[in-house]
């Protein structure tokens, strides 16, 4: 079967903190993969563009309460209504790039203040999402995102919120040890940080093409 179907583009996320330099790391990425002639998209969640979007934006900037196990749904709906398409672009042989994931989702939401949802609970949701070839986790100390500039006025930019998410990613990759997940040193300055990520991603395309639709999150 697979002589005759053509590959499919990868799946890869990037995941860490807040002031990781996920998103910028993301764009250089897909430039140096789109200079390699291929067909690359970026996504990035939440989406915000969406109505579940907008009430998870509201949410973020404290225009709006949401009880904590709702919340956590709505950003899991935020992914799920994007599966077909992403589905749909991988078939066409277009990479995605996408910046957060299911993983921000259970962390972040087990990370809060008051523990009310514990991250089996919280992973549960995400069962049935598009597994990646390859998650990168920007990791960067705790007092390193601090000193980078401060944080911003969102909900979850506080220093002890992200003290937990931190340790929380590493329980929860510790647990999914069947995933590709590669430790990025996010410390180091923009340009090492992108070199380290593009040998990861060369190893991904040597590992050869991908076919059908990636395995889903058990
Ligand atoms: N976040 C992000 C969640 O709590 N759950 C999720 O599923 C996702 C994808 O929302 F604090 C949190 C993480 C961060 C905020 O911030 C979104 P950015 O700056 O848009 O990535």
């Amino acid at each position: 079967v697979e002589a005759d179907s053509k590959p499919r583009g990868h799946l890869i996320v990037v995941e860490g903190l807040d002031r990781s330099g996920k998103t910028t790391q993301c764009e250089m990425l897909c430039e140096d993969i789109q200079g390699r002639e291929k067909k690359v998209k970026y996504i990035k969640f939440p989406d915000r563009t969406t109505a579940t979007g907008q009430m998870i934006n509201s949410y973020l900037q404290g225009k709006a309460e949401q009880n904590d196990q709702a919340i956590h749904l709505l950003f899991s709906a935020n992914r799920w209504e994007a599966v077909q398409g992403m589905l749909d672009e991988l078939q066409s042989g277009t990479t995605i790039v996408i910046d957060r994931y299911s993983f921000s989702g259970a962390v972040y939401s087990a990370a809060k203040e008051n523990q009310n949802l514990s991250l089996e609970w919280a992973w549960n949701p995400e069962i049935g999402l598009p597994q990646p070839d390859l998650v990168l986790f920007l990791d960067i100390s705790s007092e390193d995102a601090v000193k980078r500039g401060g944080y911003g006025e969102e909900r979850y930019e506080k220093e002890e919120m992200q003290i937990k998410v931190r340790t929380l990613f590493k329980h929860l990759f510790s647990k999914l040890d069947h995933l590709n997940v590669r430790n990025i040193d996010a410390g180091q300055p923009l340009q090492s940080v992108a070199d380290q990520i593009w040998q990861v991603y060369l190893k991904l395309e040597e590992s050869g093409p991908a076919y059908g639709n990636p395995p889903s999150f058990s």
